[in-house]
């Protein structure tokens, strides 16, 4: 009987103990596992003491830290250790959040002329730590490199997410303001981790309700749980909300009733919520109101808003234009709308350009934008959700993406990153428990908050980061993993859109090949827009035989685009005969991209495979169940995609490529309207 009564208790603890086990590794804890560091020979990091006045950021900064080395040192403080002081000093101008870490004699210091600083000098030091590095060997100076990193949510308040493939909104708008999920906190802690210090919440396709009242009050709630982490709110505003929600007749930028009500509005925010960052507008875009409705400038628009926010905070105006009514290429549309605007915009405005002419594909050359607006500040807007790069399923490191974007060269005033003053992405949480949706979108979030702090970090620096933390800092692990992930997202180019090809996803959801498309009402909606593929020959021209786009790059760039391969289709209609550099036709090269893209997906599973032993069970299954999703696309894409150019072509497969698994018919029938994030 006592037996049988000790092997069931016996039985509840190891159920209860595989459960929290279970628990522990479903990724909700991301990157901040801080798993214990086996090095017992390590020099111990001992009591944390703050030095300085107290204050809310402060004690979050000494609480994470003596939470999170006692997860990375379980032992306990005991023999030699050493002390970790967080000064906030009065010292030299730095800039909001810069820090620096360094032994002293009274132990090691992470000083700051700022709350923030001390928080982000914490969360440094347990990155450090946590990649296995010894305490004594950690110096650090750093400032970011923007005061403006932010993500952008496209959630809406009854709980979708545009684009979003992790479930619902992460903010449960519904029981706002009365309840405040415990997870904001954990967002928040997440965010600040990592040095984002803005957050936009609510979609840029927006509802002027969120500008009433009733949502101000939940705004402020979640406003008061992110402020101690460093972070300011924002809110997208929609530009008609005087009508909408204000009983005027008109949201006429110069209308004077008009330009009080926001002035109205703004103070009412303010008092609500004192450190509210501003407005994010999306304006004359796809459908959403703006200032051209009453014949108005982009910049009257902004300026309008910018008055009623004073210095307190900024508009974010979004370049994101084009119109169906306008016949001129897709990609020139927002340069040719917004350079002259350039010296326009009040001095608190900030004009926020995609990465790319067009939306978000898997690669675009950078906007031209960017260097051509000397006058006015700029945001360069990336997108972590992976709208057009294989949902959450499809494992794409988005670092190199971002990275090119950064450090691509406008041939005016430097880099990409060199001319932008805010950098935003939009986000890619949800309600799902690993945040992400899947368990490596986490490192495109991480990548994000890594790049907007230091925009020169390298790609393969950030994956092993965040591998060593979120998995294992082994190196036989971070052998294997990180070049996986370095090579992902040119895995997904090869296999959805080589050589320069974009927007030929399916209609609405942008799930799946449909470079067939051609019946949709606006042309640029259409795949066939972009590709202009035919029994001659394919790709968009955009030189001056064309549209001409290039022109809107400076010379010597435009010289390089041209020259650029990756981007043949983009910029050229060529012939299927046309040479490449390596002495293939395009119709040879064609399929061979396709092909590696492949390979590539089913290299990483294999190699993805190799790795259980230094993964938990229940995550390594889940990211090798989705690159199985992802082997079957990509094989998707490459058939679906070849059926279509040899048809249109009227061109056999080149010899050694497998055919299509089924006729060209069979993909074009497909239909997936339950696809998420619509
Ligand atoms: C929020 C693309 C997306 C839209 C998005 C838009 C934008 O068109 O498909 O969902 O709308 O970009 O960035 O405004």
């Amino acid at each position: 009987m006592v037996i049988a009564r000790l092997c069931a208790l016996l039985l509840i603890c190891v159920s209860l103990c595989t459960v929290s086990a279970a628990r522990a590794e479903d990724g909700y804890r991301l990157w901040l596992r801080n798993a214990p560091v086996a090095d017992a020979a390590q020099q111990r990091p001992g009591q944390v003491v703050l030095v300085g006045i107290e204050s809310p950021t402060m004690i979050l900064a000494r609480d994470e830290l003596s939470r999170g080395l006692a997860e990375l040192f379980p032992g306990g403080a005991t023999g030699r250790t050493t002390p970790i002081l967080l000064r906030r000093v009065i010292g030299p101008q730095m800039r909001e959040g810069a820090f620096t870490i360094a032994s002293m004699d009274q132990g090691v210091a992470i000083t700051a002329n700022s709350d923030t600083g001390l928080l982000y000098g914490a969360f440094a030091l347990l990155r450090e730590l946590g990649q296995g590095k010894a305490l004594a060997s950690i110096r650090l100076d750093e400032a970011p490199a923007y005061d403006l990193r932010m993500l952008n949510h496209w959630d809406n308040p009854d709980g979708h997410v545009e684009r979003g493939y992790a479930g619902r909104s992460i903010f449960d708008w519904w029981h706002l303001p009365g309840h405040v999920d415990a997870r904001m906190t954990d967002y928040a802690r997440a965010n600040a981790s990592i040095g984002i210090n803005g957050v936009v919440i609510n979609n840029v396709n927006a509802r002027a309700t969120m500008l009433e009242p009733r949502y101000i009050a939940k705004a402020k709630a979640l406003a008061d749980t992110f402020r101690p982490w460093g972070i300011r709110l924002y809110l997208s505003a929609r530009f008609s909300a005087p009508r909408d929600i204000g009983g005027l007749k008109t949201a006429d930028p110069l209308d004077p009733a008009v330009r009080a009500w926001w002035k109205a509005k703004a103070d009412e925010l303010y008092s609500a919520i004192p450190d509210f960052g501003g407005f994010l507008v999306k304006a004359n875009s796809e459908g959403q109101p703006g200032p051209q409705d009453y014949g108005r400038s982009h910049a009257n628009g902004a300026n309008m808003l910018a008055e009623a926010i004073g210095n307190r905070g900024v508009v974010i105006w979004r370049a994101f234009v084009y119109a169906a009514e306008n016949d001129e290429d897709r990609a020139k549309q927002a340069f040719t709308e917004f350079q002259p605007l350039d010296g326009k915009f009040a001095s608190n405005v900030v004009v926020q350009v995609k990465n790319g002419p067009i939306d978000f594909q898997p690669r675009e050359p950078f906007h031209p934008l960017f260097g051509a607006m000397p006058k006015t500040r700029l945001s360069l807007e990336l997108q972590i959700t992976k709208e057009y790069l294989g949902f959450a399923s499809h494992l794409a490191f988005l670092a190199p993406l971002f990275e090119e974007v950064l450090d691509a060269d406008t041939g005016r005033s430097g880099t990409v990153a060199d001319t932008v003053s805010v950098i935003a992405g939009v986000a890619n949480t949800g309600s799902d428990r690993n945040w992400t949706g899947s368990h490596f979108d986490q490192a495109n979030w991480y990548a994000f908050g890594r790049l907007a702090w230091n925009p020169k970090l390298p790609s393969k620096q950030i994956a092993s980061e965040w591998a060593a933390q979120t998995f294992s800092r082994d190196p036989a692990f971070l052998n294997a993993v990180v070049p996986m992930m370095l090579a992902s997202r040119d895995a997904v180019v090869d296999y959805m859109t080589p050589l320069g090809l974009a927007h030929v996803m399916g209609t609405g959801h942008h799930y799946g090949p449909a470079p067939w498309v051609a019946d949709l009402d606006r042309p640029e909606w259409n795949p066939v827009y972009y590709h202009r593929a035919d029994r001659d020959g394919i790709g968009f021209d955009r030189t001056a035989t064309g549209s001409d786009a290039l022109a809107q790059y400076a010379p010597a760039v435009a010289k390089r685009l041209l020259a650029d391969e990756a981007l043949l289709l983009w910029f050229c209609h060529v012939p299927w005969d046309h040479r490449l550099t390596n002495g293939s036709t395009l119709w040879e090269e064609l399929p061979r991209r396709y092909d590696r893209g492949v390979a590539t997906v089913a290299r990483m599973g294999t190699t993805w495979a190799g790795l259980a032993p230094y993964v938990d069970q229940q995550r390594h299954r889940a990211v090798a169940d989705f690159l199985t999703i992802q082997a079957d696309e990509a094989r998707w894409w490459r058939d679906a995609s070849l059926a279509y150019w040899s048809s249109v072509s009227g061109r056999a497969l080149p010899a050694g490529h497998e055919a299509p698994a089924h006729p060209l018919a069979w993909y074009q029938a497909q239909r997936f309207p339950e696809a998420p994030g619509q």
